[in-house]
């Protein structure tokens, strides 16, 4: 495939490109010498690691491999065992899992290529070993509002699919689509797939459908990648999903929402395992005139929240007012640090009004 113009599509946030930021005032190297000059490389990935930030994680690894270049991959905590293939090496570690191997990492990398997430505190525990200053840190990511003081150098987009989209226009822009491989391939189709929840949202653009066609011709089997993702649960997976969809689910027409839960409880009773409640929440969606879907779930003390939209219904400013979180305009998430029941009851209370204000006011998509 021909290189793309860099000055074209630079400075653009359309589809076809990104933003380039730097601190105030400073003028940094470009990413291509930021590699060739590392001598350790760490590439970082979110807590909970779900498809788009071990797709991308992934896919940087496998690429600066057969660039020549070694590197290691860490996440706060682990991966889901259906992305577990991206991983064939077994190059991850985690922080919470294997503290000492993580911190050693850290302290004697010198470059840091952080994917699919844009300020130190989403590294959760790992964020305090992240303020050593001794290595150069790139941001690489689709989420709004990245903390740009905290990165020397960030590429982004808020506009596109996933991280994992990004990386390929990166790849092809910054550095070079010939280290591009099917295993590559194989891991940004992963994150692609994922964060659009299989092409169904964050995905109507040609320059996505454009790059899996490249994508395919590099070697990508989309087959392989879905069946890897998405029919590969264990049956407590699928039986937890039936509890929320048959006892959870509470649906509320009047404000076209439909929200679902899972208790301690009900995840104990369920064996389950990391990665087990991922999009689980756009089933809210699934059903005729509901345009906004929650789904919360409980560890410890903590109510953790996602929210999902249709259209022009903001939930990454609903997350944001109300549940301290954020996200995207289509997919975001919160948290809470009340009982279920506590959290359930604020919900309610807040969603006549997120229904006045913008629901109603929304185009139907
Ligand atoms: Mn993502």
């Amino acid at each position: 495939m021909e290189r793309t113009n860099i000055q074209a599509n630079r400075n653009n946030e359309q589809h076809s490109g990104y933003k380039v930021f730097t601190r105030p005032g400073e003028n940094p190297l470009p990413l291509r010498t930021y590699i060739e000059n590392a001598r350790h490389i760490v590439i970082l990935g979110h807590n909970n690691p779900d498809g788009d930030a071990v797709g991308a994680t992934m896919a940087m690894y496998a690429y600066l491999k057969s660039w020549g270049k070694s590197s290691r991959v860490v996440y706060p905590n682990r991966y889901a065992k259906n992305l577990a293939w991206m991983d064939p090496d077994r190059i991850a570690v985690n922080f919470l899992e294997n503290h000492d191997e993580t911190a050693a990492l850290i302290a004697e990398c010198d470059l840091l290529l952080i994917m699919d997430f844009n300020r130190v505190s989403r590294a959760e525990g790992l964020a305090p070993l992240l303020e050593d200053k001794k290595a150069a840190r790139i941001m690489i990511d689709h989420h709004p509002e990245p903390d740009k003081h905290w990165f020397d150098l960030g590429f982004s987009n808020t506009k596109i699919s996933s991280t994992c989209e990004l990386l390929y226009r990166i790849f092809h822009q910054e550095l070079d689509p010939a280290f591009i491989n099917p295993h590559v391939c194989d891991c940004l189709y992963a994150g692609i797939s994922t964060d659009t929840g299989s092409f169904s949202y964050s995905c109507a653009h040609k320059e996505l459908f454009t790059t899996i066609a490249d994508l395919i011709a590099r070697g990508l089997d989309t087959v392989k990648v879905h069946q890897r993702i998405f029919d590969n649960f264990a049956e407590n997976r699928m039986r937890l999903l039936g509890c929320c969809l048959g006892e959870r689910l509470i649906v509320k027409p009047e404000y076209q929402t439909a929200y679902m839960y899972l208790t301690d409880a009900d995840m104990k009773r369920y064996n389950y395992q990391p990665g087990d409640t991922e999009g689980i929440v756009n089933y809210g969606l699934s059903i005729a005139g509901i345009r906004f879907a929650a789904f919360f779930t409980q560890k410890e003390k903590r109510i953790r929240m996602s929210f999902r939209s249709q259209g022009d219904i903001d939930v990454n400013l609903f997350a944001k007012e109300h549940f301290g979180g954020g996200g995207h305009k289509n997919a975001s998430g919160g948290h809470c640090f009340e009982s279920m029941e506590a959290t359930i009851a604020k919900f309610e209370r807040v969603l006549p009004d997120f229904y006045r204000n913008v629901i109603s006011r929304s185009k139907p998509s």
